[in-house]
């Protein structure tokens, strides 16, 4: 059964791979199943329809048979347990990398989203110029320490796995900022998730609904 996803059909980067959507079709990408998208509108989101399948109102979902999940972070969990690829198959390293997912999502991209709201949404408080430097000393505090464990392996628990998947996707929030070239090793880390086969076909994927060309994958 083909799953469907969700994605925006308008997006603030015109497909840059931002949107959440990205690190779904890149985890599909990685592990070879085939997907359909429905695109929303903003309005759409909001409707009941939607929010049947998503109680925030939010992309991305997933569907699948008799089975609809939201937030990306359990979707690629979802299709990490159910495709080869994305876990260990080790018992202890899939409990690692696990542990790599959760700390993508609920440690290392909160002070980047808070960060990356601000300069979205308070540029023009007076105040703004004061708080942004807190908010890069919280998101260097985690860059520091992400950067220490990462040290010279390719990815953080041996194989390429969904933790790194995630990790990445969190990190490249920080595009333009200039906070992830101070740490050479973690831009080389996002770089190497960007070169994958299947981040680039995902990549070219959510682009193409924005540039109305067809990706070449
Ligand atoms: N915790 C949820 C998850 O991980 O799935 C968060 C989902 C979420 O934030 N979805 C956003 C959304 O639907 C899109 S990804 N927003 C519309 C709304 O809330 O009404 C966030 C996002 C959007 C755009 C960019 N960008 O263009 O740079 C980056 C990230």
């Amino acid at each position: 059964m083909i799953p469907t996803i969700t994605a925006f059909q308008q997006s603030p980067d015109r497909g840059k791979g931002l949107a959440r959507d990205m690190r779904v079709r890149w985890a599909l990408e990685e592990v070879g199943q085939p997907y359909a998208v429905r695109l929303l509108s903003f309005s759409e989101m909001k409707e009941p329809a939607h929010l049947t399948l998503h109680p925030f109102g939010q992309i991305p979902t997933y569907e699948e048979g008799d089975l609809s999940l939201f937030e990306s972070g359990a979707i690629v969990f979802h299709i990490a347990e159910r495709h080869a690829g994305l876990l260990p198959d080790d018992a202890n390293a899939r409990a690692r990398a696990i542990a790599w997912m959760f700390a993508a999502l609920n440690t290392v991209e909160p002070p980047i989203i808070d960060r990356s709201m601000a300069t979205l949404l308070e540029r023009d408080k007076s105040w703004h110029a004061d708080r942004l430097p807190i908010l890069n000393d919280r998101v260097r505090v985690r860059l520091d320490q992400l950067s220490s464990r990462l040290g010279d392996a390719d990815w953080l628990d041996d194989a390429f796995s969904a933790g790194d998947l995630l990790m990445v996707t969190v990190l490249r929030r920080l595009n333009g900022s200039g906070l992830l070239e101070k740490y050479p090793n973690l831009s080389g880390y996002v770089a190497r998730g960007e070169a994958r086969p299947a981040y680039k076909r995902a990549f070219d994927d959510q682009l193409a609904v924005f540039t109305g060309k067809p990706s070449s994958g």
